[in-house]
């Protein structure tokens, strides 16, 4: 029963700019991921798996569509003390900032969590892929006799500078932290992993962004008000003064903080057997259950790709690429490692003659277009016969409609790609 007496917070994003522009309209916690479910929902689910129902989801703004999507997805009896809530970062008469840091979102979040009675708070990341049961991490917590548990996953050196870093002593307990080191600064920091993990050349042990922490010490170290982040101060001060548990994971888990990263777990759902499963009964990643029609396809040569509901097609391929719900592909149009988010309405046949007589395309992809390694957000509008090749030959930029990062273009929210464009 020791889940009874956690409260889970979960970090919604910061000013959200490495997922930008996926975020320049919503809140990180309401991006869509797998064309149907939004990024709040992975650690959502995984508590709720782990019977973990007190939750909050801390955010920098309060965007309407994850004010809808929590209000509408996780409705629990009314004879429960289940909930999940919002905290947006809000100005107050003594606090006129915003969230300064991971830390600074829970300090001045305490308040309200203060409403309500724990022993743990289980802290979560908002943008991480994986499928993971917090119960045995909790209870290794308990069994130690720890202040603090850090998930942690043995990553590669490569890897390594993303990443808390840190030793162990032999009763696992952190010894040593260091926050995202330099490639010079990693020697010396490796540690003894299984043999799978160093087959894979997976040397050094790195913090996941998920915290158990005893409520009182929260309160205690949360007290200093020049403490900004978990991973900067207050893991590094912690480990010296407190008992420190490193639990260690190895299963699959991602950070999809970043556009590259985001597109990449996306697209890689189309693998045959994908490190991610969203097929897995016992870990299914919860959603909104949407009343849409069945997907409607016609004439497309379909491979490696996941199709949502509610979407008309009729394009002539369509290839490792994720469509999200209610998507509209026109004929003889080709795509290609994409993610193509959905729309949030279905336009009517006087609406789309409208769109006709106005020259303006219609939301959705238009007849023989080509478009490969995309991300193409919500509602956008891209006519007939565009091409846009995204890849390594090109460079980053900011457009108004578009942006490349790494390669990836991503086609910005509800915005209009005229006839003929190439790119
Ligand atoms: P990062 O992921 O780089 O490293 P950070 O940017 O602090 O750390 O983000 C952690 C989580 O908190 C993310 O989900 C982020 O969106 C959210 N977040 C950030 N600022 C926030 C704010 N002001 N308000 C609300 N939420 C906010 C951290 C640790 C590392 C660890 C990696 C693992 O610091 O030690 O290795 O996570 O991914
Ligand atoms: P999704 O999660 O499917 O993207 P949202 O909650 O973001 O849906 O809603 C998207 C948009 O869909 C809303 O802004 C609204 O315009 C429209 N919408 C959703 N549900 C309804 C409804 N029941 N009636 C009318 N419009 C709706």
């Amino acid at each position: 029963m020791i889940n009874k007496k956690v409260l889970a917070i979960i970090l919604g994003g910061g000013q959200g700019t490495r997922l930008s522009p996926l975020t320049d309209q919503r809140s990180k916690p309401a991006v869509s991921i797998a064309g149907k479910y939004r990024l709040v929902d992975i650690p959502i689910s995984n508590c709720i798996h782990c019977d973990i129902k007190r939750m909050f989801v801390l955010t920098q703004f309060n965007s309407a569509s994850l004010n809808r999507h929590i209000k509408n997805t996780y409705i629990f009896s009314n004879f429960s003390d289940a909930f999940v809530d919002i905290l947006a970062a809000e100005q107050t008469p003594d606090n006129k900032t915003w969230y300064q840091g991971t830390a600074d979102a829970v300090r001045q979040s305490m308040y309200q969590l203060l409403n309500h009675e724990f022993e743990y708070a289980l802290i979560l990341s908002g943008d991480q892929l994986y499928q993971m049961d917090f119960n045995e991490m909790l209870d290794a917590h308990v069994d130690k006799g720890a202040d603090i548990s850090i998930a942690t996953i043995p990553v590669k050196s490569k890897e390594a500078t993303q990443f808390g870093i840190l030793k162990t002593d032999e009763d696992s307990f952190i010894s040593s932290f260091v926050e995202k080191p330099d490639l010079k600064e990693l020697s010396g920091w490796e540690s003894e992993v299984s043999d799978e993990m160093k087959n894979e050349n997976r040397h050094y042990l790195a913090s996941m962004g998920i915290y158990i922490f005893n409520k009182q010490l929260l309160i205690d170290i949360l007290s200093n008000p020049d403490t900004i982040d978990f991973g900067k101060e207050i893991i590094p001060q912690a480990i010296s003064k407190n008992k420190v548990l490193a639990y260690q994971y190895e299963g699959y888990w991602t950070d999809i903080g970043n556009v590259p990263a985001f597109f990449e777990a996306n697209i890689n759902l189309t693998d045959d057997i994908p490190q991610f499963d969203l097929f897995n009964k016992e870990h299914s990643v919860l959603t909104r259950p949407r009343i849409l029609p069945p997907s409607k396809i016609s004439g497309t040569q379909l491979n490696r790709s996941m199709i949502a509901e509610g979407c008309i097609i009729n394009a002539k391929e369509i290839e490792r690429s994720v469509i999200g719900i209610r998507s509209r592909i026109g004929n003889d149009t080709m795509i290609k490692n994409t993610y193509m988010i959905g729309s949030n309405t279905y336009q009517n046949i006087a609406e789309l003659e409208n769109d006709r007589k106005n020259g303006v395309p219609p939301i959705g992809v238009g007849d023989r277009c080509s478009i490969t390694n995309t991300i193409i957000d919500k509602d956008a509008r891209i006519g007939n016969d565009v091409v846009i090749n995204g890849g390594m030959h090109l460079e980053d930029t900011e457009q108004d409609s578009y942006v490349i990062r790494e390669g990836v273009v991503v086609i910005k929210k509800g915005t209009v790609i005229p006839d003929g464009f190439k790119l």
